[in-house]
């Protein structure tokens, strides 16, 4: 099997090359659901579990390997035993669903974004919803393109693609249809041989038909959200990575029932380049844009420049994001204290032997 056509690149082989030479495998994951994997490495495509030491050693649910990642396996009578994760260039994550403080990973080593919203049906487009997947995706490495689906379903797509371009200047904006293919040759352009383009964006809005629009067939499930169903129901239950016939890599996955923030107040700033410029222009340094003379935030909303109902959704995810660093803080100080008495336990049993 020949690894390239799967995207490697120098990067990952270097970093696996001490274990190359000992008799391992390098491989990439191509399907993911829970924690069994299908690889495809040299010797083709194994099925794979981690090994007891990476399960040992590592803290966190990133730590894991997730869909789209290098990692070097033993491979043993067809199974794989993954014993490194190999750095991601790139990945695209959120805080994981839930009250826990971490962060889960979608995709890596994904070198586009495609940020699939629909127009109409299943979960509707919203400003607020942009936002927030253009924050992940500044942060993620890879490079976002906004992709508009079920056209077909709206009449006034020249409003949502104005409103699209005020929030997400310079992102692309591409209008689509699976179901007529309306858009799919503008997407195609991002199809590149050993290029990997993630898809991601809430349940329903189309990804799993777009990439079988995309790849002329019908390798993904589609399927109807029922409305009903407050468990939101999604179509695709595992993330599975395929390899097109013009060379280029898609990778599919469950969609999201909400997109919660991840990073910290810096991934903000891409997004919201317009209000923090703006803030550099209020007279004192540290105005906090609540009624001070000469604060360019305020006079901006007042002559309009500036779009208020936008202001209070960059507050609300700047308080989110505020939120989730104390949390993180306090977490990573357990973990901290969590390994030290691993430690000390450790070296204890080690006195007593
Ligand atoms: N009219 C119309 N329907 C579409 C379009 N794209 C997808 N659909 C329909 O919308 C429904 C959901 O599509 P999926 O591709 O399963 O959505 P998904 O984003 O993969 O959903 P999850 O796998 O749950 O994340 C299916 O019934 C599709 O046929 C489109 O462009 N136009
Ligand atoms: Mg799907
Ligand atoms: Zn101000």
């Amino acid at each position: 099997m020949d690894l390239y056509k799967w995207g490697l690149t120098a990067h990952f082989k270097e970093r696996a090359k001490d274990l190359l030479e000992q008799g391992y495998y390098l491989g990439r994951i191509v399907k993911e659901s829970r924690h069994l994997y299908e690889i495809v490495t040299e010797k083709g495509r194994i099925k794979g579990k981690v090994s007891g030491h990476f399960i040992y050693t590592s803290l966190n649910k990133a730590d894991y390997p997730t869909i789209g990642d290098w990692v070097v396996v033993k491979i043993d009578s067809e199974t794989g035993v993954i014993e490194r994760l190999i750095d991601r260039q790139s990945s695209f994550s959120r805080k994981s669903a839930g009250i826990e403080t971490e962060e889960q990973i979608i995709a890596a080593n994904i070198d586009y974004i495609f940020l699939v919203f629909a127009l109409e049906g299943g979960r509707n487009y919203t400003e607020g919803g942009v936002e927030r997947f253009l924050t992940r995706a500044w942060d993620s490495g890879a490079t976002p393109i906004i992709v508009l689906n079920k056209s077909d379903l709206c009449d006034n797509t020249s409003e949502f693609l104005y409103k699209t371009e005020l929030i997400a200047a310079g992102t692309p904006i591409i209008l689509t249809s699976a179901l007529s293919g309306d858009g799919l040759e503008e997407l195609k352009k991002y199809l590149k041989p050993g290029k990997t383009i993630g898809f991601t964006g809430f349940s329903g809005v189309g990804k799993s038909a777009l990439i079988n629009a995309l790849c002329g067939g019908n390798l993904m499930r589609t399927g109807e959200i029922r409305a009903d169903d407050k468990k939101g129901k999604h179509t695709t239950t595992h993330k599975e990575l395929i390899l097109l016939d013009n060379g280029s890599i898609l990778i599919d996955s469950p969609g999201l029932k909400e997109l919660q923030l991840w990073g910290d107040e810096d991934t903000l700033n891409s997004t919201f380049e317009d209000i923090t410029e703006l803030e550099l222009l209020c007279r004192f340094s540290d105005c906090t844009h609540s009624g001070e003379p000469g604060c360019k935030i305020q006079s901006s909303i007042e002559s309009g420049d500036l779009d208020e109902a936008r202001y209070n959704r960059y507050l609300k995810m700047k308080k989110e994001l505020q939120f989730l660093e104390r949390k993180t803080s306090v977490k990573a100080q357990l973990d901290d204290k969590k390994k030290w008495k691993d430690i000390s336990k450790f070296a204890k049993s080690l006195k007593k032997q």
